[in-house]
Formats: C-alpha cells, sequence, structure tokens
C-alpha cells in the first residue's frame, strides 16, 4: 500500500512537509488544475495562469526529482472539479492507505480535507505548512490571554525569534520602527523601478492559451510577466533588493498617479506560492543593510511587512475563522459598485488602481488600503462583496492573507481585532500623498457641490454614522474634535452630499 500526497497549487516549495514525509521510491503524488479553485471567485485571468504554470513547472521539478505526479490538467468536461474528486480518483485507481497534505491555505480547503476520513475510507494526515515561520501553535499561545492582538507586539516577538535584524536582544539600527521615516511625497527622483519581467516559456504559453479560451473572467492577460519557479523568482528577489528596496521605505506609502510599482517589491506572489521563503527574503534584505546597499528604514520597513505582517494576518485568520469571515459589526449594507470591476469612475485615484488591478493582477498596498479599501470603508460597502472582490483580482490573493487585510484591517468589520482604529481618510490624504487630484474630474478642495471629492463627504459622514463606536477611541480624538467644529448646517450640508453619493454610486 502507498500513500498518497496532495500538493495544493499554491505550495510549491521543496522544503514541504509533504515531501519530507513521503518516500519517492514507494509513494505518490497528485496536483490538479481544477474547474472549483479555478471559478470560486471570477479569478483574474493572470493569477490563474501564474498558478497554473507554476504548478506545472513545480511538477516538473518533482518528477525530475524522481517523484511519481499524477498531474490533472485543467479540462472543463472532466468529471474531476474538485480536491474531493481528485483524491477520490487517486484512491481508486491505486491502493492508498493514508493521504498526506500540508495545512492549506484557506479555511474552506480545511474544512474539505477533514471529510475525507469519511467521506472516502481513508486516513488523512495534515502536516504543517512550511511557507511560514511562525507556527499556528505559537500564534495561538503568543494570543492567548492578551485582551488586544497588536502586529507591534508580535513582530517584536517574531524579531528576537529569529534573529532577524538584531544585535543580540537589541533590535538593529536602534529601534524596532522607522515608520516616521516611511512618509515621503515621491516627486520621480530616483526613478521608480519596475520588478524584473519575465519571458513567458512554452509551459506558460501553453496555459495562456488555456485561460484565454476556457477561464478568463476578470482582467488582461497580455503582458503577463510573473516569475512561474523558484530560479525565476530568486531572480526577481535580487533585482529588488538591488534596485527597489534603498527606496522602498522613503516612498512607502506615496500614491503616484503613474507608476504602477514604485518601490514596491511586487514578490507576494512568489512569496504565496511557495516559490520563496520569507527568511530567504527577509535575510537577503538584512544583508544589503549590513553591506552598506540599504538604509535602516528602508529594510526594518520591508522586513516588518514579510515578518510582521504577513505573518500576523495568517496567524489571526486560523485563530478567528470561520466565524470571522461572517463579521459585519459596522452594519454595512451598501452593494459594491461595479465599476471596481470595471475601472469606469471619473474619480481619478479609484480609475487608477482598478486600471493597474486590471492590468497587472497587482495594485501595491497603499492603493489597496488607501484606495480602493478605504473608498469601500467609507462608502459602506458589505464586507463579504468587497472581500471577494479583492480575492479575485489580485494574482496574490488567497483567503489566509486577503480576508484579514480587507475585512480587519480595511473595513474594520472585526470590530477591531486586526487594528485599533480604521483608516479611514478623505480626499486630502491622497492628494499630499501623490498627484491623482491634480488630474481628478472632482475637486479634492471641495466637499459639498457637485464636483466635491466624493471622499471628503463620505469622510464625514462615516464618522458621524459610527459616532458612538469611535468617539471615545483615543487615536480619533482629533477627527472628532474636527467633527464638532463643523457648523451644524454646514455638516447637514456634508452629509445630504454624502447620501446621493451613496444613492447614486455607480455613476460617479
Ligand atoms: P511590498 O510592498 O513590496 O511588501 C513586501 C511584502 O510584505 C509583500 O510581498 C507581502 O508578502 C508582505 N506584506 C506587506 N503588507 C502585507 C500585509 N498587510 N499582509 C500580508 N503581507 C504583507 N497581500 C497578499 O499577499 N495577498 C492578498 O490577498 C492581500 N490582500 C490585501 C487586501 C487589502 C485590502 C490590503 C490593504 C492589503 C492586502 N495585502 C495582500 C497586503 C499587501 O497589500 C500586499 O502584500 C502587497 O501589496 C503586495 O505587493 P508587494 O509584493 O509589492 O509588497
Ligand atoms: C487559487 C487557486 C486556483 C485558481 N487554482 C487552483 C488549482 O487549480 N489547484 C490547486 O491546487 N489550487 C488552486 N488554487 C489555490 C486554492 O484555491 C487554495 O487556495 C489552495 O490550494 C489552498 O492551499
Amino acid at each position: 500500500m502507498a500513500r498518497l500526497g496532495l500538493i495544493f497549487g499554491d505550495q510549491l516549495n521543496l522544503d514541504h512537509a509533504v515531501l519530507e514525509s513521503l518516500d519517492p521510491q514507494r509513494d505518490r503524488l497528485v496536483m490538479g488544475e481544477l474547474h472549483e479553485e479555478a471559478s470560486y471567485v471570477p479569478h483574474h485571468a493572470k493569477k490563474i495562469a501564474l498558478i497554473f504554470s507554476a504548478m506545472r513547472h513545480f511538477a516538473a521539478e518533482l518528477r525530475a526529482a524522481g517523484w511519481t505526479v499524477d498531474y490533472h490538467s485543467f479540462d472543463p468536461d472532466s468529471p474531476v472539479k474538485t480536491f474531493t474528486d481528485l483524491v477520490r480518483r487517486a484512491c481508486d485507481q491505486n491502493r492508498i492507505e493514508e493521504v498526506v497534505v500540508s495545512w492549506p491555505g484557506e479555511w474552506r480547503v480545511l474544512a474539505e480535507v477533514r471529510g475525507w476520513e469519511n467521506a472516502l475510507d481513508v486516513v488523512v494526515t495534515v502536516l504543517p505548512d512550511h511557507r511560514f515561520l511562525c507556527p499556528l501553535e505559537d500564534f495561538e499561545t503568543w494570543a492567548e490571554g492578551r485582551k488586544q492582538l497588536r502586529m507591534e507586539f508580535f513582530y517584536r516577538q517574531m524579531r528576537r525569534r529569529t534573529g532577524l535584524l538584531m544585535e543580540g536582544d537589541q533590535p538593529a539600527g536602534g529601534s524596532w520602527n522607522f515608520d516616521a521615516d516611511n512618509r515621503k511625497r515621491w516627486k520621480g527622483d530616483p526613478p521608480a523601478a519596475h520588478p524584473m519581467r519575465f519571458t513567458p516559456d512554452e509551459t506558460t504559453e501553453a496555459v495562456l492559451g488555456l485561460v484565454a479560451d476556457q477561464l478568463s473572467a476578470f482582467g488582461e492577460l497580455d503582458g503577463f510577466d510573473f516569475p512561474v519557479t523558484r530560479e525565476q523568482a530568486r531572480r526577481g528577489l535580487a533585482h529588488f533588493i538591488r534596485s527597489g528596496l534603498p527606496w522602498f521605505g522613503d516612498f512607502q506609502d506615496a500614491l503616484p498617479d503613474d507608476e504602477d510599482y514604485l518601490f514596491h517589491s511586487r514578490l507576494s506572489s512568489s512569496l504565496n506560492l511557495g516559490l520563496l521563503s520569507p527568511r530567504e527574503v527577509c535575510e537577503a534584505a538584512e544583508q544589503a543593510w549590513r553591506e552598506g546597499r540599504a538604509p535602516i528604514n528602508a529594510v526594518e520597513g520591508f522586513i516588518r511587512q514579510i515578518l510582521g505582517w504577513r505573518e500576523f494576518v495568517r496567524g489571526l485568520y486560523w485563530l478567528k475563522m470561520p466565524g470571522y469571515a461572517e463579521l459585519n459589526v459596522l452594519g454595512n449594507e451598501q452593494p459594491l459598485p461595479d465599476w471596481y470591476w470595471t475601472g469606469k469612475t471619473r474619480m481619478r485615484c479609484l480609475a487608477r488602481a482598478i486600471d493597474a488591478t486590471r492590468r497587472n493582477a497587482y495594485a501595491h498596498h497603499i492603493q489597496r488600503l488607501m484606495v480602493t479599501g478605504n473608498f469601500a470603508l467609507l462608502l459602506g460597502v458589505v464586507p463579504k462583496q468587497i472581500c471577494q472582490w479583492y480575492l479575485a483580482v489580485y494574482a496574490d490573493a488567497y483567503d489566509w492573507v486577503e480576508l484579514p487585510n480587507t475585512l480587519g484591517m480595511v473595513m474594520h468589520a472585526d470590530g477591531g481585532i486586526l487594528g485599533s482604529k480604521p483608516y479611514a481618510a478623505s480626499g486630502k490624504y491622497i492628494q499630499r500623498m501623490g498627484d491623482h487630484c491634480k488630474q481628478c474630474a472632482y475637486k479634492v478642495a471641495e466637499t459639498t457641490g457637485d464636483s466635491a471629492c466624493p471622499f471628503n463627504a463620505l469622510y464625514w459622514d462615516f464618522l458621524v454614522r459610527h459616532r458612538d463606536r469611535f468617539e471615545s477611541n483615543p487615536r480619533m480624538t482629533m477627527m472628532y474634535r474636527n467633527v464638532d467644529r463643523m457648523d451644524p448646517d454646514r455638516l447637514a450640508e456634508v452629509r445630504a452630499r454624502a447620501a446621493r453619493v451613496r444613492s447614486d454610486i455607480e455613476n460617479f
């Protein structure tokens, strides 16, 4: 009897727990391009192409290393549509005593796996997922008994635990956090860096043809240039360390109108597919600082995103699921505007962020947080609808990372489990951090009237609507002081404008 290892499409790491536990001489592996996984949200065409191509390359690597891999290529007419179908077929065709997987990236998939012992009458073993630095049990221990879970404290513990960016027991560079240095507006100097581009090989070309014919739901497929192998991802990392990292910190929050990446790394898709490990990415950044090739504010800021935020949201996801996905503490009822899918809005910042998303299956963090996210927060969009959008449109999107970022960080729909306050901001913030407003059909200096920037009225209205929840939050005192300074008639006018924006949102 053999054992069967199922390799999920986002776990393409050679230090995979399943590979460590099985025997290539005796056991077999299965991987599948599955209808259910490719369609449970309307994924961006580039995201599907990336995952399928990276899976095919990884299967070839496994075979070259001596593994027997049953690879199921996408076939719309195949009865094999789900992970369960795939495993059932493998068990029917071979004498399998045990199915082994590594902890999947989605609660939905874990629930499916947990059902196999009954449904398929087979022993199922779920091993840890080596794509992360903090084991889930350690996150649980860290979270236990804490009144609040805050990334900053978790991050410091991770620095100590991993030794990354440490001098003995002290933070390297003399501080845990250099965020105060990281809020510069970018005026074109130095020129923006671009992620390394990878020309599709034969395998990727075949997948692009398949996706174009059968799977395109959203976004452009042209110009596909993602790294699809570990070797390419390593080159992409080295390129970023050289060309983007030195300025990553300074311009981390900038919002230029005409640069899709600025100094961001576009490494998330490789990290989330297992092509790069978080440790090697952080070590490469740290080494650049130690050799004087990048300043501490850039390197610490970058490492914090991976060692801090990435690990924190993943721990929180597994701690709080499945209930977390149902939360909507602000009681939002507004549907997601249709133009989130088409980009057809006259609000320049939103049109640019959605256009980049459609072209690249990518938008940088500040576009996600302060443009598309902030607007959905202020408008009061139903959390499930905006979460589904983020899960569909980005090449790096999987439930474990998308959900806490959207439902928690952006929508505050978890009531503050992830962050102490919502990132609500008016058009002024977007004006300060970039140059969209100069080219916008709406006037950022105006709050009421037909040409006023819609963010402005929605911002004040948001604060008033949720006063009971937020006015005693010490981090929002200033905001409520400003609300109270407003003349009541003026405030009524502002709120009337917000109501008009909300009721006619498809036409903005
Ligand atoms: P960089 O800016 O170069 O940052 C370096 C790395 O840090 C990223 O590659 C990523 O691995 C990590 N990172 C940075 N911020 C976060 C964060 N908040 N949470 C987790 N990891 C982080 N990231 C995803 O990987 N998948 C998602 O589905 C996703 N959805 C998001 C939804 C919303 C509403 C928001 C506000 C953020 C989301 N993020 C998500 C986090 C972040 O925006 C992306 O990781 C980042 O934009 C990816 O681009 P990059 O690789 O150029 O990142
Ligand atoms: C996102 C995705 C897509 C589009 N397609 C597949 C697929 O065909 N096969 C697969 O194994 N995984 C795919 N994934 C990722 C899954 O939806 C899911 O997030 C992970 O497999 C869980 O670890």
